[in-house]
């Protein structure tokens, strides 16, 4: 296996899919979107990336889905509101995430 395979064997990355829709809101250079996503890649999503820099009518219709968040990143993992950054690693810190991953858009 070549080194970066063993390195993200060995610290558990998945390179597998997960089944779950994921889509993230985002500035291309807002640290927390960065950070999110680097989660997500780490776990292997596949996420949808809506790029909404200085689209003021997007950053409003992320709202409205967001429950009224305006801040990004606001992050949907099939259609349910899971929140910004912090929210995401909170989630993944209480074992929250990986269940909601595995589950797949179709129900
Ligand atoms: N606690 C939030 C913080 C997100 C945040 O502050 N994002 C900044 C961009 S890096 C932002 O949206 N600032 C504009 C605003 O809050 O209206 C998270 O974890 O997602």
């Amino acid at each position: 296996m070549d080194p970066i395979n063993s390195f993200f064997q060995l610290f558990g990355r998945t390179t597998t899919p997960p089944a779950a829709n994921v889509e993230i809101y985002s500035w291309q250079t807002c640290p927390y979107c960065i950070r999110a996503k680097l989660l997500l890649w780490w776990k292997g999503v596949n996420y949808t990336d809506y790029a909404i820099d200085g689209d003021d009518a997007a950053r409003d219709a992320m709202a409205e889905r967001a429950n009224g968040g305006r801040s990004v990143p606001q992050i949907f993992i099939n259609n349910n509101h899971v929140g910004g950054c912090d929210d995401l690693y909170a989630l993944d810190s209480r074992g929250g995430l990986d269940p909601l991953l595995a589950e797949s858009s179709a129900g």
